[in-house]
């Protein structure tokens, strides 16, 4: 398959996933930020709602399919927070974020969190699909690894003992959020549900 996609982000780490896990494709992938795409404010209160804007922004900007991502950690804790409000719970300070988090899981006793992703892929006439990925795991008592971006240190994955950012970007690709958003597109893109050409 030989199409065009812009990958709506301007978040390195996502882009970076992105470019691996669409690498199968084939596809010629250039990012937002590198086609200078201004970042459309997420006002949407869900993940599917952010990541349908932000796609829709970059696909009638570019004139071309864009594919975009909202998602976020979800604490059992915080009643499913700071979930779509991930990135602006951290306000960059990801150490500040972790502390808060792990004291309400153990003024809670609840240590259960999940990863969502919603991925939606609009096309320059303004039609969308979007697809949701979720992994499930718990919060670890000590944010641990390098690897990865944002949250990755305080994950654990159910059936591991290490977190997202310990386990490092290989293992992350099997098991992620966004690799079961991901797989869904291949899916669509594979059985002609989903297309990356039309105008
Ligand atoms: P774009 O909107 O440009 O894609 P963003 O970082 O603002 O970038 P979101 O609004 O979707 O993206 O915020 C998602 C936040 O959730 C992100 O900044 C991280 O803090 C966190 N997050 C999402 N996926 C993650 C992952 O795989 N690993 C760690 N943290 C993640």
């Amino acid at each position: 398959m030989s199409a065009r996609l812009v990958i709506a982000t301007h978040n390195p780490g996502k882009l970076r996933e992105f470019q691996s896990l669409l690498a199968p494709l084939g596809i010629e992938a250039t990012s937002a930020g590198a086609l200078g795409l201004p970042e459309p404010d997420e006002t949407a209160s869900d993940f599917a709602g952010n990541a349908r804007l932000k796609a829709l922004a970059a696909a009638s900007a570019a004139g071309l399919p864009a594919l975009a991502d909202d998602s976020g950690f979800c604490a059992a804790a915080l009643d499913g927070g700071p979930g779509v409000l991930s990135s602006r719970y951290a306000a960059g300070d990801y150490p500040a974020a972790f502390a808060r988090i792990i004291a309400a899981a153990r003024t809670a006793d609840e240590w259960r969190a999940w990863f969502t992703c919603a991925l939606c892929l609009a096309q320059p006439n303004g039609t969308t699909q979007t697809y949701i990925g979720l992994a499930h795991g718990r919060i670890a008592q000590t944010p641990r690894g390098q690897d990865g971006f944002g949250y990755d240190p305080l994950f654990i994955p159910d059936g591991h003992i290490q977190t997202y950012a310990e386990l490092g970007h290989a293992a992350k690709e099997n098991i992620s959020h966004r690799a079961a958003a991901v797989a869904q597109l291949m899916a669509a893109l594979h059985n002609g549900a989903a297309t990356l050409t039309s105008a």
